[in-house]
């Protein structure tokens, strides 16, 4: 029996599909990955981290995709600053969301509003919906004392999509059929310990479970953490640690099932410093940081009791 107990994770390992050497992307600064998955493709949205970046100066997003975990193709920016009337700075964290035959893209301007674009492929081109914000301090119930950004969607079983956001503070509200708009109050989760900035939200075995950037270390650095509750609204219980600090000073993930398999997205700055041997990864949010990100992935995996497996990072 004690030989199966050491022989089978090794079995696993060699039975499961080999992944792409992080970072996936190479050719870029790559940072956000909100992963989806669309008609058996699964699809990456991402901010974009100038070459020339000493701040997160960020113009436009693009969408990368996949359908064997290894290959990626590049397709591009699909929306940026340019595109918009309203927003002319920091082109931060997405996500897109698929339903009623349209793929909505929601995005975060200036720190200070969420927008959302839509369009018929996922591949973009996406079109401003509103030519206004979505979001902003203004909107009735919206409590955020640090930058309004990250948006993200998840839409329940029922259908109910709901769209979280905040840094400090997180919100969510549930959105209208027509997925840009919402006639519910927005609220605050309850039970999101510790919560920093970088939200994402799913489900597995029917209960919710809430990931996030936590609170910052004196270093300027954030660990994944996560929590679980039977209602998208809370409370939610916290559980621990999912990814320990990134070389990025920011940690920004999403989670996905793809094919049957449960995958973490994240992004770290190893690119970089390979690329920069001259630097050194001091990193704090008024001082040293590298502000170049690189995507990337590694296989996601839950205990007996619906508890995550803490994810080691595979170089
Ligand atoms: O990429 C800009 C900001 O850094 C994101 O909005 C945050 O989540 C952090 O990753």
């Amino acid at each position: 029996m004690r030989k199966l107990f050491i022989a089978l994770p090794l079995l696993i390992a060699t039975i499961q599909p080999a992944l792409s050497q992080n970072p996936i992307i190479k050719h870029m600064y790559t940072a956000d990955p909100a992963a989806r998955v669309f008609n058996d493709t699964l699809f990456i949205y991402t901010s974009h981290d100038e070459d020339t970046a000493t701040w997160f100066n960020m113009l436009d997003w693009h969408v990368f995709s996949t359908v064997d975990m290894k290959n990626y193709t590049d397709h591009g920016a699909i929306f940026s600053l340019a595109d918009l009337s309203w927003a002319s700075r920091a082109a931060w964290a997405p996500d897109c969301a698929y339903t009623n035959g349209q793929y909505y893209f929601y995005y975060p301007v200036e720190t200070n509003a969420i927008g959302v674009a839509t369009s018929h492929s996922p591949y973009g081109k996406f079109k401003d919906a509103l030519n206004k914000p979505l979001i902003t301090r203004q909107t009735p119930g919206v409590v955020c004392s640090g930058y309004l950004i990250d948006p993200t969607v998840f839409i329940d079983d029922d259908s109910s999509a709901y769209i979280l956001f905040g840094m400090n503070d997180l919100n969510i509200v549930k959105l209208n059929k027509d997925m840009i708009s919402f006639s519910d109050t927005v609220r605050q989760v309850k039970g999101a310990d510790n919560f920093f900035e970088a939200v994402w939200m799913h489900k597995y075995k029917g209960k919710y479970y809430l990931s996030y950037s936590g609170k910052f270390s004196n270093e300027g650095k954030g660990k994944l953490l996560y929590a679980m509750s039977d209602n998208p609204y809370g409370p939610f219980e916290y559980k621990g640690v999912l990814l320990e600090e990134m070389n990025s000073g920011t940690n920004h993930h999403s989670i996905v099932n793809y094919k049957g398999e449960w995958y973490l997205f994240y992004h770290n700055s190893d690119l970089w410093f390979k690329n920069h041997p001259e630097e050194t990864p001091v990193l704090n949010w008024n001082g040293k940081n590298p502000f170049h990100r690189s995507i990337c992935v590694d296989r996601l995996f839950y205990n007996e009791d619906g508890t995550i497996r803490q994810v080691v990072p595979a170089k």
